[in-house]
């Protein structure tokens, strides 16, 4: 995360009416509704822990709708897999694109444990069996400054954690990417403690916004942006959307988590977007926006946007946070 921006300047770009026809739209509201609502029933299904600001009133459904619609130009295919953060597979932006192929993505399978009463190893046809994958369209902001709006698909996470059946005790939910030094070059590097780790309060897990995404653009997602199952958080900083998932673990404690070991008084658990909260180095409260396609001499000359509290999605998220001073619990 700490490599130098290397911002590509910006030419054509991909209006969002060219990949999210009205047609795509429909559908999705439909499948939203349904998720949305099954969300909200998982949500109350739960004892939640005590402590975490949370969560009786869920924002409603259009509010939660809201969030999938941007009139906002979306981030070229191609430079959102081609400027890339995936230590694993390299530290330079191109890295994880040209060693893509070191990531074997089958077969693929995830280890349950921890607080559930359905713990096991799952595999990813077993993981992916019941969901509806819906494409929703978020900004994903990296700490370093940069952010890019792009069309996911996949499904909440939280349909899928309720199948696991999270006992009372837990809390939190711990999850982390594959390790195989052998063939993911980064890895044999001590970068980071090794595996990528990641970690959510289990409100923020069961969010309607949390999603696991097996795909971006109406495409499989590609090996560089964490195939085949990879955690988007839309209002977290980008290194919370941890890539590549082989273990999720339901903890009764705040769980490691990679950059909070490696620089504590940088990277913070919650790492929210807020822009009132500097990092230690560089001040969060402007982005540069990646949105067209990137070539040669960089994102330097993409435009800076102002950064908005947890990274625009206030109305969905903010109640999770409504008792917590955030400039502590950073
Ligand atoms: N396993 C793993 N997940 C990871 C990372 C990583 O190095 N390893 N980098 C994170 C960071 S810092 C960011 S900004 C995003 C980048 O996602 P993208 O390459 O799809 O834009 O992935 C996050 N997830
Ligand atoms: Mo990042």
């Amino acid at each position: 995360m700490n490599s130098r921006f290397n911002p590509e300047k910006k030419s054509g770009a991909i209006p969002s009416s060219e990949i999210t026809d009205r047609k795509v739209f429909e559908q999705r509201r439909t499948l939203i509704k349904a998720s949305v609502a099954g969300a909200a029933g998982s949500l109350f299904g739960y004892s939640l822990g005590t402590g975490s600001a949370l969560a009786n009133e869920v924002a409603d459904e259009d509010t939660i709708r809201a969030a999938f619609r941007t009139t906002e130009e979306l981030t070229s295919q191609k430079t959102a897999t081609s400027y890339n953060n995936f230590y694993e597979l390299g530290t330079d932006k191109g890295d994880p694109a040209r060693y893509a192929n070191r990531l074997i993505t089958e077969p693929w399978s995830v280890k349950v444990d921890g607080e559930c009463n359905k713990p096991g190893t799952y595999t990813l046809e077993d993981i992916l069996k019941p969901h509806d994958i819906e494409e929703r369209i978020y900004r994903l902001r990296c700490v370093e400054a940069w952010s890019m709006v792009i069309p996911w698909n996949g499904f909440q996470l939280g349909d899928l954690l309720k199948r696991f059946e999270p006992t009372g005790n837990a809390k939190y939910v711990a999850f982390e990417t594959i390790l195989d030094p052998d063939r993911l070059p980064g890895q044999r590097r001590p970068v980071l403690q090794w595996p990528y780790r990641e970690g959510l309060r289990l409100d923020e897990a069961m969010h309607p916004l949390t999603i696991l995404a097996t795909g971006m653009y109406g495409e499989d997602i590609p090996n560089q942006n964490g195939a085949p199952l990879r955690l988007v958080v839309p209002w977290k900083y980008g290194f919370k959307s941890i890539k590549s998932i082989v273990r999720i673990s339901f903890t009764e404690k705040e769980p490691p988590t990679s950059w909070n070991m490696s620089a504590p008084h940088e990277y913070g658990f919650y790492s929210n977007v807020n822009p009132k909260v500097s990092h230690p180095r560089w001040s969060q409260s402007r982005e540069r926006r990646l949105a067209g396609e990137t070539k040669g001499i960089s994102a330097l000359f993409s435009p800076k946007v102002e950064t908005h509290f947890l990274n625009g999605y206030a109305d969905q998220v903010g109640s999770l946070y409504a008792d917590m001073d955030l400039k502590k619990f950073f």
